[in-house]
């Protein structure tokens, strides 16, 4: 059997889990590479040698060559520095961009019929970037953060309404930014009680969120997930979150791999959906093997959709400072 081949460049925090989490799945084989000498080896090492314990099959290489990336089926970006407390995303614009452009000539012109998922920040920038400097159609080039906020969201609900985490089904959308748009209304949870009389889990989305708590309960959750980044930098002080970003970025591997046509809250190009009009923005998008299969149009409250509009500017605002 051919396994299909992911490269993940940057074998940092993010990048590591990502190639970990992609392997431990059986999903592909990983070629991770970054700038630092002898790391990406290092650690691919490490991790082939947790194969006869956790039984996977799939193998993953540490490389600081472009040329082992040749061929690959999807790119995952996640070179660049991260943030630092007090810092916002916005901070690491200017130096990610120089990492990220570099780093895009090189994988494009090594897999040219690849798709590149770029997880760096600021996120949507560095996604336009990618698909800029790539060359590539729009939809062959995608970012992560909507699947990271949802999780965030989905989790604090969780905590909140004491039900399991995976029984919450949340919807966050806009760019990765403070300006991100947590969706209560297509945000879904699955909790026995209020299910009662309703057709059982697999049936059913489960009940949407504003059934389930206050507005100001709401609104709270909404403010912490906002702020879910910076929570986590604040503990952390020298780095950012990187295991549910690493599993974000695995969720969507897989449904792109497996064409599981889940939808998931992702970066992508709007070409009119939600009335934005050729931006980078986090909307809620299926993907199969060739990239995005679907952007799917949900509909908004007025406030959400204000809200959706005002973060799709500031990314355009972001974009025009781009040296390209
Ligand atoms: O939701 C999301 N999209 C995000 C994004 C969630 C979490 C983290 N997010 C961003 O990912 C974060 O703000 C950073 O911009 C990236 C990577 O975060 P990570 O925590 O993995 O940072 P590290 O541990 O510092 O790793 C970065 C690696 C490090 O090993 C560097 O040596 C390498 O990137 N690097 C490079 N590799 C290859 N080529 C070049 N030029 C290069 N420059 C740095």
């Amino acid at each position: 059997m051919t396994r299909p081949k992911v490269t993940v460049v940057g074998a940092g925090f993010v990048g590591a889990t990502t190639a970990q989490r992609i392997v431990e799945k059986n999903l592909a084989d990983v070629v991770l590479t970054d700038i630092v000498e002898g790391m990406p080896q290092g650690k691919a090492l490490d991790m082939m040698e947790s194969a006869p314990v956790e039984g996977f099959e799939a193998k993953v290489t540490g490389t600081n060559d472009y040329a082992d990336t040749k061929n690959s089926d999807l790119i995952v970006i996640t070179a660049g520095l991260a943030r630092k407390p007090g810092m916002t995303r916005d901070d690491l614009l200017q130096q990610n961009a120089g990492i990220v452009g570099a780093i895009v000539t090189e994988v494009a012109k090594h897999s040219p019929k690849a798709l590149i998922l770029a997880v760096t920040n600021p996120l949507d920038v560095m996604v336009h970037l990618a698909w800029k400097k790539s060359g590539f159609e729009n939809k062959r080039v995608f970012g992560m953060a909507g699947a990271l906020d949802s999780a965030r969201y989905a989790f604090f609900i969780s905590e909140e309404l004491k039900c399991r985490p995976s029984e919450v089904t949340a919807m966050v959308l806009g760019g990765h930014g403070d300006e991100m748009v947590p969706v209560p209304e297509h945000t879904y949870v699955m909790v026995g009680a209020a299910l009662r009389g309703r057709p059982q889990k697999g049936t059913h989305k489960g009940v949407p969120l504003p059934e389930l708590l206050s507005p100001e309960k709401i609104e709270a959750i909404n403010q912490r997930t906002r702020d879910g980044g910076a929570e986590i930098v604040k503990y952390l002080k020298t780095g950012s979150a990187f295991y549910a970003p690493s599993s974000s970025v695995t969720r969507m591997i897989e449904n792109i791999l497996k064409e599981k046509g889940e939808v998931i809250p992702s970066c992508v190009h709007a070409t009119g959906q939600y009335g934005i009009q050729d931006v980078y923005c986090g909307l809620p998008a299926r993907f199969d093997r060739s990239g995005v299969k679907e952007i799917v149009e949900l509909k908004l409250t007025a406030g959400e959709q204000k809200a959706l509009q005002t973060s799709a500017d500031h990314v355009r605002e972001n974009i025009s400072k781009l040296t390209l």
